[in-house]
């Protein structure tokens, strides 16, 4: 069975969704801020990051793009990706990286005590920068729900679509002022809520519905 390292509310929150979503058997390993920065926990994700996955071997993937790509090809009858190797699924994986690499990391970027700031004010300012970029890159994904949504694959609802919801969880100044700014992006957090599925995780990580 896997083992998912989950902070409440933490980028494990996606993963979390994600396995319940697919139905295959895992346990949650509910972890504290100060676990997650114990050296012991490095052994497992060498930064000291959620998400992680315990494999059943002992071993564990980390990076939650890679987890993602992972679960959906380790259980492709589960439907939350297109087949591997199709052009569908180049798509899949740009799109994938395209949140993890850029949203995620200018989320961070703006994050209380992040690396990057070495005084109040440069943390200011970065907040401010990370809150631009992140609409820059929201702006992209709206274009792309409004044109061919309502998911991001189109008509057919994918793990990309639990991911963005992650994502909008954390905007600032808040996540409902994104999903005001953004009708392609809040369209698709309402539809990945609506999912029967992913009402406990929902609950557990206090997102049942956008905090103002
Ligand atoms: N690139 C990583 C980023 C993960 C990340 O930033 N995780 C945060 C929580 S959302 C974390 O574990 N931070 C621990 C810390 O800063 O001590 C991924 O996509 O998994």
């Amino acid at each position: 069975m896997y083992k998912l390292y989950n902070v409440k509310r933490w980028g494990s929150l996606g993963i979390h969704f994600l396995l319940e979503e697919m139905g295959v058997p895992y346990t949650n390993i509910w972890m504290t801020p100060e676990q997650v920065k114990a050296p012991e926990f490095r052994t497992i994700s060498p930064l000291g990051y959620i998400p992680a996955l315990g494999l059943m071997d002992g071993r564990a993937v980390f990076e939650s793009a890679a987890i993602v790509a992972f679960l959906v090809t380790a259980h492709p009858d589960k439907g939350m990706a297109p087949a591997v190797g199709t052009e569908d699924f180049g798509e899949f994986l740009s799109w994938l990286n395209f949140m993890s690499n850029n949203i995620y990391t200018a989320i961070n970027m703006g994050d209380h005590g992040n690396f990057y700031a070495d005084s109040p004010a440069e943390e200011a300012r970065l907040k401010v920068r990370s809150t631009d970029k992140s609409n820059e890159l929201w702006a992209i994904l709206d274009e792309r729900l409004r044109k061919s949504g309502p998911w991001l694959m189109g008509k057919t609802y994918s793990a990309l679509d639990i991911y963005a919801l992650m994502l909008t969880l954390w905007s600032r100044p808040s996540e409902k002022a994104l999903l005001e700014k953004f009708p392609g992006v809040a369209r698709l957090a309402a539809g990945v809520r609506k999912r029967q599925r992913l009402t406990a995780a929902l609950t557990a990580h206090e997102a049942i519905e956008p905090h103002g």
